[in-house]
């Protein structure tokens, strides 16, 4: 196997070429447990941790490994273990929020292609639910998919009535519909992953991801469970991040299902899941418009004649508020703007290199 199966794709060669950091090899971090890590090189998957030195310069949760991240290392122990010395820039990213105040971040898995927004449609289904992922998916500039799994639990007219409640909510993401139970559907998501590349799974406990997981691997290699029956609630079985590698070539990124998203910490994230509201409000009046009161918005207008659904409009406004940025200081917005936009530049020049 080369690195270049497993992801170390140009855009990766050349920040190497870039950092030039003597003596080490590169590996990616395929899990993250409490204070150790998983690497895979070309031959093996290693135990690694960071250095002492790591420890002590990273400023946040940000700054450590993460599921997905290519990094450099060196390895001891007749290559039994790795020594993780730094990170190589990220290209895409999964983050959300941590709990309280303080505006801090945790990555979920970085350097995804694309993100399975996983909810089953017997109990789990949940358009504002999908908005919510929708945004973190598109602030981190990942190609979002819906996978509306347990397709056996539900009547073809119900699954119909759920992928055009989607539709009509405007969301326009591609959507596969499956059953791991009876098969179906799994050879639609078999044709979507493409080798070489890096899939997600996201959504709440006891949707279904690992089963899925393990029906592509084709054996029962990673643990599930039950989802008890009052209240259709999965039991939290998968308790940390991992990357794994499909025999086709593909990698498939299985994560513990989220309580709850928490606030998110988006902004750009916003306007991309939004973009019919977003498209509405470049016709405000008002450059600054809060979309609320406003004489002229258009938002507004749009409720009244009913062309923006009142839950739709609500959700906007809701993720609005919670949104870091808006919660951010005008000096703060201006070095996350900065930040951002380099970010941006950086992302397209890649994208132009494709
Ligand atoms: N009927 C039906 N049950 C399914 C299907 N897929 C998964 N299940 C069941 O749903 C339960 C939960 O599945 P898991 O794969 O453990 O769910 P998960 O999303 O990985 O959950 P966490 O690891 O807790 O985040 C298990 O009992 C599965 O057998 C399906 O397509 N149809
Ligand atoms: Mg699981
Ligand atoms: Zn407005």
């Amino acid at each position: 196997m080369e690195l270049q199966d497993i992801g170390f794709d140009q855009w990766f060669q050349e920040q190497q070429q870039k950092l030039q950091i003597p003596h080490c090899s590169v590996a990616r971090v395929t899990a993250v447990n409490r204070d150790s890590y998983l690497v895979r090189n070309e031959n093996s998957e290693v135990q690694a941790e960071v250095t002492g030195n790591f420890l002590f310069s990273a400023e946040s949760g940000m700054d450590f490994p993460a599921v997905g991240d290519w990094a450099f290392v060196q390895y001891y122990n007749a290559d039994t273990l790795a020594i993780i010395h730094g990170l190589f820039p990220r290209k895409s990213i999964l983050r959300r929020k941590t709990p309280g105040k303080k505006i801090e971040h945790q990555v979920i898995a970085s350097n995804i292609d694309v993100a399975f927004i996983v909810q089953s449609c017997d109990r789990n289904f949940n358009l504002r639910r999908l908005e919510r992922y929708l945004v973190m998916v598109n602030e981190g500039h990942i190609e979002p998919m819906l996978l509306l799994t347990k397709s056996d639990l539900v009547s073809a007219e119900k699954l119909e009535q759920e992928i055009s409640d989607v539709r009509q909510a405007n969301i326009h993401c591609e959507i596969v519909a499956l059953s791991s139970r009876t098969g179906s559907g799994l050879d639609q998501i078999r044709q979507v992953l493409e080798t070489g590349k890096t899939y997600c799974l996201l959504g709440s406990s006891g949707v279904g991801k690992t089963t899925l997981l393990n029906h592509l691997i084709g054996q029962n290699l990673f643990e599930t469970n039950t989802v008890r029956d009052y209240d259709g609630k999965g039991r939290h079985t998968t308790a940390r991040r991992q990357l794994i590698v499909l025999d086709q070539g593909a990698m498939l990124i299985d994560t513990p299902g989220m309580r709850e998203l928490g606030n998110i910490g988006a902004n750009s994230g916003i306007d991309e899941s939004f973009s019919d509201i977003w498209e509405l409000s470049k016709r405000c009046r008002f450059a600054n418009c809060t979309h609320t009161t406003e004489i002229g918005c258009s938002l507004l207008a749009a409720l009244e004649n009913r062309e923006l659904s009142e839950k739709r409009y609500q959700s906007y406004l809701n993720l609005l508020k919670e949104s870091e940025y808006y919660q951010m200081s005008y000096v703060e917005k201006r070095e996350k703007d900065r930040k951002f936009g380099q970010f941006i530049k950086s992302a397209m020049k890649h994208n132009k290199k494709k």
